[in-house]
């Protein structure tokens, strides 16, 4: 037995897990936390839960991340099963250890959480099946609905400043000087690409301060592989990671999903002539967000939907671009410039967004029929 192989069973141990330990594989698709998939058998079945390494140079205090999400996971199962129908699926379901706490710490610091895994479920990181990645939509839709109501003060502010895309170009400003691993130079075109996307990029930002947009409880990382869907329907069950969320911008819920879903690569293509804003998969994903809303927005939120993505797509490349240039610190890279490919790709999917940006809120406003 592996060193990570005796950590997932001590683990295992301290949440209670039943059964007999069969097997367990890692899951990697995210660029932050550590996350296995282990198997049990129990009752002539295999049971299988989700362990996650939560990354604590990231979230620096995690027990606040593990608050956040039992009052979240709370309020929503609450709010589904006043519908009369169990929440079993519909949200996730964090364990408790034997002393009642949602995390574990073990002995070399590591934090450690569990949470069941949704039967018959899957995820995709990217798609091109328009009924999935309209299920995408309502199901980050249904979130917002679920907690339009929440009480935002409540939320810890597990990082600050996630989405403040003013911070994160200063951010990358700091990288800039300090030039830590002597990137820079070759790398000058990208960064005068982000520079020329500030103005644009940092608005919905500026619009929240000034009191125009409103803060709501946002999930802030909606990408496509946070979602669950039903492994035989297609039909979304959940939306997943909720590590992040926090008092935000509808727009960025918004944005940030279409930063990877109506996308027609994957986010670190090298090959920038695929780079584009698919709008057929754009609309697919506006119809089904907009259609769980219910008018919840106001007119200023629906009219600035379409900039959020911009907002999203630039903000996260500028967050690749200065990763990279302080050495990459933060993003689980694969090879050694992914973070460079991810920034490059992202500026050139921005660059496409600026230039749909009217044809993609006409179709925000076709849906949103005010
Ligand atoms: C990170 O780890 P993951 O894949 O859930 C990041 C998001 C980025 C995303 C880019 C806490 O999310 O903000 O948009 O990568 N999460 C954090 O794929 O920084
Ligand atoms: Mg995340």
């Amino acid at each position: 037995m592996n060193k990570e192989e005796i950590q997932i069973l001590e683990v295992c141990k301290r949440f209670n897990l039943q059964g007999e330990y069969r097997n367990y594989e890692v899951l990697n698709s995210g660029h932050i936390n550590t996350t296995y998939q282990v198997f049990f058998f129990r009752d002539g079945d295999i049971k299988d839960y989700i362990i996650q390494r939560v990354n604590t140079y990231v979230f620096r205090n995690p027990i606040e991340v593990m608050e956040n999400i039992a009052l979240v996971t709370e309020y929503i199962r609450a709010k589904i099963k006043a519908t009369g129908v169990t929440a079993k699926r519909n949200v996730l379901h964090y364990s408790q250890t034997t002393d009642g706490e949602y995390y574990t710490f073990l002995d070399d610091g590591g934090f450690w959480r569990c949470c069941r895994y949704i039967d018959d479920s899957v995820s995709f990181t990217q798609t091109d099946d328009l009924k999935l990645i309209e299920e995408s939509g309502k199901a980050f839709g249904k979130f917002q609905v679920h907690l339009s109501d929440f009480p935002v003060k409540d939320l810890h502010i597990v990082i600050p400043h996630f989405h403040n895309t003013i911070k994160r170009y200063e951010a990358l400003d700091a990288a800039i000087a300090e030039n830590a691993v002597g990137r820079v130079e070759a790398v000058q075109e990208v960064i005068d690409g982000y520079k020329a996307l500030e103005e644009l990029a940092t608005k919905p930002y500026r619009l929240q301060r000034a009191g125009v947009l409103p803060l709501r409880v946002t999930h802030n990382d909606t990408k496509t592989s946070n979602v669950l869907f039903d492994a035989k329907t297609h039909e979304y069950l959940s939306v997943i990671d909720l590590d992040t969320v926090m008092p935000g911008l509808v727009a960025f819920d918004f944005g940030d999903a279409i930063r990877v879903a109506a996308s027609t690569v994957d986010e670190d293509e090298e090959d920038l002539s695929k780079v584009a804003v698919d709008l057929e998969k754009y609309e697919a994903f506006t119809r089904g967000f907009v259609s769980q809303l219910d008018g919840m927005l106001t007119e200023d939120e629906e009219k600035t939907l379409a900039l959020g993505a911009i907002a999203m797509t630039a903000e996260c490349g500028v967050r690749f671009l200065t990763d990279y240039l302080n050495g990459d610190k933060y993003f689980r890279i694969h090879y050694p410039d992914q973070n460079l490919a991810r920034a490059k790709c992202h500026l050139a999917l921005t660059r496409d967004m600026v230039k749909k940006l009217d044809e993609m809120q006409r179709i925000v406003d076709r849906y949103c029929k005010r």
